[in-house]
C-alpha cells in the first residue's frame, strides 16, 4: 500500500491521515505545532469531531501513523493547510506555498501530490511552477499533481470523508487519473474527474451556493422585522410550495469556510460576481442587527442582566472560529450592554478574545435562566431545543435561531 504524508493536522488533515491509517496506509502526519504533533502522538486530539478520538488513538496505536514537524518521502502527498484571506478579502496562500517548500525535497519520480486545501482558481497549477522551480532535476510530467477539495461538514467529517463524491481535477489527465485511483481505494462516493481550475471553482461555488441561500434568508428576517412579520412563519408557509426552500435565517455565517470562501471567487471575478459578494455583505451584517435588537431590549431594564446562550459557530460543536455568536457577544461586552452571562456547554473556559475584558462569565445554562432579564439565544445546540418553556417565563426572549416558537 502507498506511503502517504499528510502537510496539516487540522480538521481535514487529521481525520484524513487517521482514516488511512486506519486502512493500512503507512501515514506521517505533519504539522508546523509541536504541541499539535506531540498530542497526536500520544493518541490523542487537539480538535473536537465525534468519534475522531477513538479513530486517532487506534490509527497511533497500529504504528501506522505517526505525527511530525517536518515531511518524509512518500508516494502520495497531501496538502490540508489552511487558506485564510488577508485584508481586503485578498486570498493568502502562503500556508500552501509554505507546505509546496516544505515537501518539495522529498519528492521523487511518480509521487502524487495532492491538493486538499479550498484554494482559489490557478492554485494548483502555482503549486506546479513553484515545483518546477524547486526541483529542476525531476522532470515536470514525473510528478502529478490535482486537486481534490475537501467537502466534509463538521460534525459529520468522518462519515462525509468515506460517503460524499469527490471531485478530482489534476493538472494533466494523468495526474486526474493517478489520483482518482488513490481516493478510489477508501471513498465509497463517485469519484468524478475534471481538471484542477474547474474543481477549485467548484468548491468554491459549493459554499458560495449556501451563502447565497443564507443571505436570501437573512435578508428575509431583516425586512420581516421591519414589517413585523414573523420570518419563521414566512419561511414554512413559502416552503410549502413544491419548488422553494429557503434555509434558515439566523445571527450570522460563521465557521472557516463559507463566510470565507466566496470572498476568493470575489477577487478572481470582482466585476461579474456582485450578487455573491452581496450575500457576503448580508451576511456579515447580521450579527451588528442582533447587537441593536438586543441594546433596544435593555432600555426597559435598570441594570439588565443578559444571557447569552451559545458561542459556538453552528449547533452543537465546539467551534468558535468566525462564529457570529461570538462577534455578537463581543460587541456586548466591548459596549458594556448589561451584566453578561455566557453559556456554553461544549467549552470549559471563555476565549481570550472575550475574556480578556472582564466583564462576562460562562455560566451553567441554569444559573444564566435564573438570573438572566434577557436570553438571547445564539446557537440552536440540542441542550438548549430542550429548556422548558416555563423558564422562559415573564423574560425577554430574542431567539435568533427560530427554535422557540
Ligand atoms: N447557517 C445558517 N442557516 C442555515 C444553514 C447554516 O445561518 O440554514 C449558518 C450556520 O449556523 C453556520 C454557517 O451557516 O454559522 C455555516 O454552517 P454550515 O453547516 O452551512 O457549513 P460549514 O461551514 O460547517 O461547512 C461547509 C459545508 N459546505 C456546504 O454545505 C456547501 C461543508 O460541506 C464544507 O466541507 C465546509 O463548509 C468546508 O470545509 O468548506
Amino acid at each position: 500500500m502507498d506511503k502517504v504524508c499528510v502537510v496539516g493536522l487540522g480538521y481535514v488533515g487529521l481525520p484524513t491521515a487517521s482514516l488511512l491509517a486506519n486502512k493500512g496506509f503507512q501515514v506521517q502526519g505533519v504539522d508546523v505545532n509541536p504541541r499539535i504533533v506531540d498530542t497526536i502522538n500520544r493518541g490523542e486530539i487537539h480538535i473536537h469531531e465525534p468519534d475522531l478520538d477513538v479513530l486517532v488513538t487506534s490509527a497511533v496505536n497500529s504504528g501506522n501513523l505517526t505525527a511530525s514537524l517536518s515531511p518524509t518521502s512518500a508516494d502520495v502527498f497531501i496538502l490540508a493547510v489552511p487558506t485564510p484571506f488577508q485584508d481586503g478579502y485578498v486570498p493568502d496562500i502562503s500556508y500552501i506555498e509554505a507546505a509546496t517548500h516544505a515537501i518539495a525535497p522529498y519528492l521523487e519520480s511518480g509521487n502524487l501530490v495532492i491538493l486538499e486545501s479550498t484554494s482559489p482558481v490557478g492554485t494548483t497549477e502555482a503549486i506546479s511552477d513553484w515545483l518546477r522551480e524547486l526541483r529542476p532535476d525531476i522532470e515536470a510530467d514525473a510528478i502529478y499533481i490535482a486537486h481534490c477539495p475537501e467537502r466534509v461538514l463538521p460534525g459529520q467529517i468522518l462519515k462525509e470523508l468515506i460517503v460524499n463524491d469527490r471531485i478530482v481535477g489534476g493538472i494533466n489527465p494523468a495526474s486526474t487519473a493517478k489520483a482518482a485511483a488513490f481516493y478510489q481505494q477508501f471513498v465509497t462516493g463517485e469519484i468524478v474527474p475534471t481538471q484542477a481550475r474547474t474543481a477549485e471553482l467548484s468548491k468554491l461555488t459549493e459554499n458560495a451556493f449556501r451563502d447565497v441561500n443564507i443571505a436570501f434568508a437573512n435578508e428575509l428576517s431583516l425586512i420581516c422585522q421591519g414589517l413585523q412579520i414573523d420570518v419563521w412563519e414566512l419561511r414554512e408557509l413559502a416552503n410549502r410550495h413544491p419548488r422553494v426552500n429557503i434555509l434558515q435565517p439566523g445571527p450570522g455565517v460563521g465557521g472557516h469556510c463559507i463566510a470565507v470562501d466566496p470572498w476568493f471567487i470575489v477577487h478572481s471575478a470582482p466585476e461579474q460576481a456582485l450578487l455573491i459578494r452581496t450575500a457576503r455583505e448580508v451576511n456579515d451584517s447580521k450579527p451588528d442587527q442582533i447587537v441593536n435588537q438586543v441594546k433596544a431590549a435593555t432600555a426597559e431594564f435598570q441594570h439588565p442582566v443578559i444571557a447569552c446562550l451559545g458561542l459556538a459557530y453552528k449547533a452543537n460543536i465546539d467551534d468558535l472560529r468566525e462564529s457570529p455568536a461570538v462577534e455578537i457577544v463581543r460587541e456586548l461586552v466591548r459596549e458594556s450592554v448589561g451584566h453578561l452571562l455566557a453559556v456554553e456547554p461544549h467549552i470549559p473556559s471563555l476565549p481570550a478574545s472575550l475574556d480578556s475584558w472582564g466583564n462576562i462569565q460562562l455560566v451553567e445554562l441554569d444559573m444564566a435562566l435564573q438570573k438572566a432579564d434577557i436570553i438571547v439565544l445564539l446557537v440552536d445546540h440540542q441542550v438548549f431545543k430542550d429548556i422548558d418553556r416555563e423558564q422562559l417565563q415573564g423574560k425577554t426572549v430574542i431567539d435568533t435561531r427560530g427554535i422557540w416558537r
